[in-house]
């Protein structure tokens, strides 16, 4: 049976009257790279890292890739707007972030980060190796829309999964060495291929069972023509070919269409923070702030909360600031799962329901 798509028209959406309380972010480069590469729950079967490494005694991760995008959709709030991303595909990340800005509620949007000193890839390789991990059925791309309590999924890249694909995928990265040599571990990567096939066997049932009425999403964006992002300077201390880079660009580009610059940032503690603040130099051109490792989910529904409030309470009398919590997986998979699943239910329903918080306020 023929798939129906859904076109979204970006210009569409940026007429929209609505807007999201916040954007909460992760870029996922599967482990905690800040502090040396350390496995995070994120980090997928086999994977070597600084605290698991793949030797003779030890294989690599010992435990599976947590998925936590789709739990999410079952936190029974209101209204939210969640869904993967990928920099090798910028048109469908872009149009995810402009329709998260302009969703009632919370939005989650999980990007696939490349990180080529701790997986031990090339630098050069970053698309690449982004665009395998789509295509191979390792990193679907879906979208889920929560309206009035219901979530709908849908997916913007076919959910097929490719041994090949898959095989060139992991054979790109350092950190897959020890399953190719000194000897091939066939049935370690049957193990990594299984648990891969498992987890996108689940979302296609959940797309099958709870999908959208045209469940393909295509975004009709012209990148030329937007704005160019005011959001962040060309100058920080990522590595080359950090995805992290990439994502903040494609992101911020987003943002730029739907906030200008009437945005705040709020950082965890992670290689994106700290790259982007050296010493006393920001790279950031809006507001931004550092929180702890753990918190900053919290901390952004608080700002956001606040400046509807004081709308509301008329002391803050201009257009209430967007908000972007921004966090890599070890803070929110393992330390800040907790933090950013009661924002979420807050943002997206609480807030919804609380007048003295609604949009209408907000004008
Ligand atoms: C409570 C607490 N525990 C540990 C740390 C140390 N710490 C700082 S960043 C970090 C890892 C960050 O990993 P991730 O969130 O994946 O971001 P990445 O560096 O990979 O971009 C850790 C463990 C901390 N700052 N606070
Ligand atoms: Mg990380």
């Amino acid at each position: 049976m023929a798939v129906k798509s859904n076109i979204i028209d970006v210009n569409d959406l940026l007429q929209r009257e609505e807007r999201h309380t916040v954007l909460f972010f992760n870029y996922d480069n599967e482990a905690f790279m800040n502090t040396g590469i350390q496995e995070s729950g994120s980090t997928p079967f086999a994977c070597s890292t600084t605290t698991g490494p793949g030797g003779e005694e030890i294989k690599g991760k010992v435990g599976v890739k947590q998925d936590i995008l789709n739990p999410m959709a079952f936190l029974g709030t209101k209204s939210s707007f969640l869904a993967t991303a990928s920099l090798a595909y910028p048109n469908d990340f872009i149009g995810k972030v402009i329709e998260a800005m302009k969703t009632p509620g919370g939005a989650f949007i999980q990007a696939f980060s490349p990180c080529p000193r701790g997986w031990r890839s090339d630098a050069h390789d970053s698309n690449r190796i982004a665009k395998l991990a789509t295509d191979s059925g390792y990193w679907p791309l879906i979208t889920i829309r929560v309206k009035n309590g219901i979530p709908k999924w849908s997916y913007s890249r076919p959910m097929k999964f490719s041994r090949e694909k898959f095989m060139e995928f992991i054979e790109s990265m350092g950190k897959y060495r020890h399953l190719f040599k000194p000897k091939f571990e066939e049935d370690l990567i049957n193990e990594l291929i299984e648990q891969t096939e498992a987890r996108l066997e689940n979302m296609k049932r959940l797309v099958d069972n709870m999908g959208a009425e045209s469940p393909f999403d295509v975004y009709k964006i012209n990148v030329k023509k937007l704005k160019p992002q005011t959001h962040l300077a060309p100058g920080y201390g990522l590595c080359p070919g950090c995805g992290a880079g990439s994502i903040m660009h494609q992101l911020a580009l987003g943002a730029t269409q739907v906030a200008g610059n009437n945005i705040i940032y709020v950082n965890n503690t992670s290689c994106l923070e700290v790259a982007t603040s050296k010493d006393d130099l920001t790279s950031w051109k809006v507001s931004w702030m550092h929180h702890l490792f753990e918190s900053g989910a919290t901390v952004a529904d608080a700002i956001a909360t606040t400046y509807r409030m004081l709308r509301y309470k008329n002391l803050w009398k201009k257009e209430v600031p967007y908000v972007i919590h921004l966090a890599g997986d070890g803070s929110t998979y393992d330390i800040g799962y907790q933090f950013l699943k009661s924002a979420m239910v807050r943002s997206s329903s609480f807030t919804l329901q609380n007048r003295y918080c609604s949009d209408t306020y907000c004008e």
